[in-house]
């Protein structure tokens, strides 16, 4: 009788070239009955151009393109942050925000500087986070996660990446880069979305 170790799993492909969510993602899969393997492991790996609207379209544009490609479960994420004194944006198009030219931390620089003059009970904000999963038949399971919480006044702390170091989080009273990487885990968007994707991943 094989041992489990000796069962070879079939492969779960973070369709993601961002490395501040494969951290995240690896962490959150932890334990799944999947190998995981981020896209970048792949030479030469792609992502289609996202041009959809919603969330829930770039994810699925993600992980079909990846599961079709590489013949596997393939995973994909697409997130953003919600700012309602801003109608919305940078919403579906956080990644983009300033223009190309901006890395996280000028996005964050320029998103303060969009809100300059707006009092704390106006600067109300969430993340929101789609997972996409796609297996190689083509089947599809989308969840989603969101999480509530203020844009800071100035930018605080090391860890994380993109908004983190903007977006404070009235329940631990600092923002996400403050909090260590395993306690973001527990309460962020990303978190809620993947611990209801695992599910579809335990059959
Ligand atoms: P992939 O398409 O390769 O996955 P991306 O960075 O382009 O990477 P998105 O289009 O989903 O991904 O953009 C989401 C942006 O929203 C991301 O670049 C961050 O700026 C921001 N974001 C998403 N989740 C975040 C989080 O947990 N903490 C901070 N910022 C986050």
């Amino acid at each position: 009788m094989p041992s489990a170790s000796s069962v070879s799993r079939p492969r779960l492909v973070l369709a993601t070239l961002n490395p501040g969510k494969v951290l995240e993602l690896t962490a959150l899969l932890a334990g799944v009955p999947f190998e995981v393997v981020a896209l970048a492991a792949f030479p030469g790996a792609t992502l289609p151009e996202e041009g959809a609207d919603s969330y829930r379209d770039n994810a699925l544009l993600k992980a079909r393109a990846v599961a079709r490609a590489e013949g596997a479960w393939a995973l994909g994420d697409d997130s953003g942050l919600e700012v309602d004194a801003l109608g919305g944006a940078p919403g579906v198009r956080s990644a983009r925000y300033g223009g190309p030219g901006l890395d996280d931390r000028g996005r964050c620089a320029r998103l303060l500087e969009a809100l300059a003059g707006v009092p704390a009970e106006q600067r109300t904000a969430r993340f929101r986070c789609v997972v996409a999963l796609v297996d190689p038949a083509g089947h599809e399971h989308l969840t989603e996660g969101v999480v509530e919480g203020l844009i800071a006044e100035a930018p605080s702390g090391a860890h994380g990446f993109g908004y983190d170091p903007v977006f404070y989080y009235p329940p631990r009273a600092c923002t996400f880069a403050e909090l260590a990487a395993e306690e973001k885990r527990r309460v962020d968007h990303r978190g809620r979305a993947v611990r209801a994707a695992r599910r579809v991943l335990h059959g």
